[in-house]
Order: C-alpha cells, then structure tokens, then sequence
C-alpha cells in the first residue's frame, strides 16, 4: 500500500483506492487517499519547512538539487518499473524520455537558479535593485501522461527558487512519486520541503483551497484548470497552467517527406497520443495529400499500440471515434480496439487512427481527444494553411515541415501557439519559455521563466546623499 509522505516520513493514512495497469486492466497497487486532514498536515509540514528553506544560500539549494539527481541516478531501474507499472508506457521511452527528464529537469534548474543575475538601475542619486523571494508553499498538481517528467518539470524550479512543496500525482499514477518521496528521505532532504499527498482530484482541491498554499502550478485538461482559477481567484493565489491542446501540423509541398511522415507520426502516436503537445489537426498541401496520407496511414498501422491510461479514457477516445463516423469522416486507417490474442486484450488499447473529411467545426476537430489520431485536411496556400492551424481554441504547439527557410520563420512566426516545432517536434531545450496561448494556458515555465514564476521581486530603492558633508 501507497502512502502519503508527509514532514519527511511515511503517513498511513485514509481510504485507499486502486491504480490499474492499463496493459491488463489488473489492480497493480493500492493507495492511500488524502482526507481533509492528511491535506491539511502536509501543508503545515511544508509550512513549517518553509523559512529555513528559504533561508539557504540558492547555491545551496542548487546543491541539494544535484543530490536528488544523483538519487534519482541510483534509483533510476525502480522509477522506470514504478512508472511503466501505472501506465504501461514502452521500456524505451521510459527509459530515454520519462526518467532522465527528471534528472535534467533537477540539473538545468540548479545552473539556471544560480546563475540568475537581479536586476539593478541607476537614476541620478537613486540606486534601485531587486531581490527574489519564494512564494511559500507551493501546490504541485501532476497529470497521468508524463508523471515523473511533469513533477520534476515544476519541483526542481519551485525548490530551487526557496518554496516548500505539497505535490498530489494523479490517482492513476502514483507510482514514481512514491519512489521520489523515498529518494528524497535518502538524500536527507530536510523534512518538510517536499509532501506528496495521493488521491483523486478532491485532493488536489483540497490543497488549491487550503489558505496556507501560496501558489499552484498545474498540468491538465482545461476545465480543471478553469475550476482550480475560480478558486484561487479568492485569495489571489499565482498559478501556473499548462492545459489542453488541439494541435496543427503543417506540411508543405516543399517538405522533405520521409522526414515529415515519419516526424508527423511520432507527434500523433508517441505515449498513445497521450502528451499535451500532439498533433491532432494535421493540413497538408494538396499536391502532396494523397501521397502523405497514404504514407501517414501506413506508418499508423506500423505503430505498437500503447494503452491509454484508463478504461474511462479509453471509451471517451472510442466516442470519439465514433463521432468521426456519424460526423461523416472517412476513415483511412484504425477507428477501432486493436486484437492482441494475449494479456492486452483486458487493458486500454485503441487503435492508432487517421481520418478525413471532416468540417473545421465538427467536434472532432474543435475538442481536445488526446488518444492515437488526428485529422487530415488539405490547404491550397501559405495563407490557408496559417488561418486552419490558428482556427482553434488551443493554442499549445504547433509543427511545421518545410525546407524553404523564408517560409519556415515567415509561417513559424504567426501561428498562434506557445511553442513552433519545424521539421521536428517535442525537441527540448530546458532554458526556453514553455506554455501555451487561448485555452492551453496561462504563463510560461522553463528557464529563467520558471524562476519568475516560483518566486517574487522585492524593489529596494535607495536615495544616495550627493555630498559627504
Ligand atoms: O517537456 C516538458 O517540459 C513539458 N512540460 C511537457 C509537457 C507535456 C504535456 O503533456
């Protein structure tokens, strides 16, 4: 059983819940379940860790942030099996992508943090400067999709920059979170700074309504996102939100096209099209339609299938699916539950799907699936092209396959989303501005962006006598 870890050590407490493996659909772990009180003693842990926290040097702190690499570095085979257990994600991404993020996510936020200058200005006979404080305790709230990389994506800055945390993991994937609460009781991190509470989203609320947490940053679906601002709208609380996305790509004729199939299939199908930044709504030039269609389908029925996280996920892509048939979309590939004949045919499988002919209004195209699939249309012109992608309510990420360099900036430079991908996508460089616009967020993370956010400028302003007299 699961528990909290809550002033440095385990707490027992509450009901518990059960985490299925999407692979089978069996109970793999059970789980205890925050209550009002688990809540409530994890936010006075981090409370009471709070002001020596802050008071380390950020060198120091940068320090204890190399150490939980270091742990994660020695715990790493059980953080990959903890996390391929919650949501049957494949060896090798779990490997290369989900784990090691966390320990870079730790490393780049120790360099960024201590070498971050405070500004400073001089007026005639006045000096001003700033300097940086932490917001408190800070509520960390996890999504399913990319658990241990999205934790430590939000931990490593918030720590660095003198929060204390409360982090509540969703109820499918507690598993890494746990293992995390053990390295940093490894490591001898003070007791008190990191809390891990585990639930359901009655949890998470529990904590973005607890007057003693000063921020929330969140990774999700847009409606929760919306709820979590009508609660801290309250008491002003900051909040960081990485939401949902309903993303373009964009293939022009002048592509190199084995590079935009295969780059175009893994931003649909990667993690089961279960990752915020997917592409959903794929335009491609007339000329080349048929032919990338007719590849992009094939690379579909190429793909391993991977689950989705739950059987409620699984059915909303299903429904989804079967929209796209009653909305009158033609369906080139997939649209139904792959058939195993072994262990999968329990779990959460659908199939990896592509379908065409539908309308830019169709609920298809207009709603967030995040399952295996996207929709293809064709354009005629730049211009076209420019106005289908930003013809959405999301504005998260955006891919765009050209070899012609004045069209790459020219086209790159108006769509409306938070982050351009050309001729590849989901590359990473942990220094740059990550969010999104319209409904996909509020706020930027990475980089220096994270430092703003986990923390506040004081300005002191000095008047300087002009005369020793
Ligand atoms: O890679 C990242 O830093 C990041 N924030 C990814 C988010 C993915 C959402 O599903």
């Amino acid at each position: 059983m699961l528990t909290h870890f809550i002033g440095g050590g385990p707490l027992a407490a509450g009901k518990s819940f059960p985490v299925h493996d999407p692979v089978t659909g069996a109970v793999v772990r059970h789980v205890h379940e925050a209550d009002p009180e688990v809540a409530d003693r994890a936010v006075r842990a981090a409370r009471e860790a709070a002001r020596d926290w802050a008071a380390l040097p950020v060198g120091e702190r940068a320090g204890w942030m190399r150490r939980l690499a270091e742990g994660i570095e020695r715990r790493f085979d059980d953080l990959v099996a903890a996390e391929i257990a919650d949501t049957g994600k494949p060896l090798e991404q779990t490997r290369t992508l989900d784990i090691p993020r966390g320990i870079a996510n730790f490393r780049a936020f120790a360099e960024i943090a201590a070498q971050r200058p405070d500004d400073a200005f001089h007026l005639a006979g006045v000096l001003s400067y700033t300097v940086h404080r932490p917001l408190g305790v800070v509520a960390v709230i996890v999504p399913w999709n990319l658990p241990f990389l999205l934790m430590t994506w939000k931990l490593a800055p918030a720590l660095v920059s003198g929060n204390t945390v409360v982090v509540k993991p969703s109820e499918h994937t507690p598993g890494s979170a746990a293992v995390f609460a053990e390295i940093c009781a490894e490591t001898g991190l003070p007791p008190g700074v990191v809390n891990i509470i585990f639930g359901y989203g009655s949890a998470g609320r529990l904590l973005v309504e607890h007057p003693g947490v000063d921020a929330v940053t969140f990774t999700g679906s847009t409606p929760t996102g919306t709820a979590i601002m009508r609660t801290v709208a309250e008491r002003v609380k900051p909040i960081s939100f990485e939401l949902g996305g309903k993303n373009a790509g964009l293939v022009f004729e002048d592509c190199d096209l084995d590079r935009a199939v295969e780059g175009t299939a893994r931003s649909v199908f990667t993690n089961g099209g279960q990752v915020c930044l997917c592409t959903e709504r794929l335009y491609v030039q007339r000329s080349i339609f048929e032919e990338f269609c007719g590849r992009l389908a094939q690379s579909a029925r190429e793909v391993e299938p991977q689950p989705m996280i739950s059987a409620e996920h699984r059915d909303k892509v299903l429904s989804f699916y079967a929209l796209a048939r009653s909305e009158g979309a033609k369906v080139l590939t997939g649209g139904g539950v792959p058939v195993f004949n072994d262990h999968r045919d329990s779990g959460y499988f659908v199939e990896p799907t592509v379908v065409a002919g539908l309308s830019e209004w169709s609920r298809f195209n207009r709603e967030e699936i995040f399952g295996p699939v996207c929709h293809v249309a064709p354009f005629d012109s730049e211009a076209e092209a420019i106005d289908l992608a930003n013809g959405s309510d999301y504005g998260l990420a955006a891919t765009l396959w050209t070899t012609n360099l004045d069209r790459a900036h020219r086209v790159a430079q108006r769509l409306e989303a938070g982050l351009v991908w050309v001729n590849t996508w989901y590359l990473r460089d942990l220094r740059t501005p990550f969010g999104g616009v319209k409904l996909s967020g509020i706020g930027r993370e990475g980089g220096a962006r994270s430092l703003d956010f986990y923390s506040e400028p004081t300005t002191i302003t000095i008047k300087l006598e002009q005369s020793d007299a």
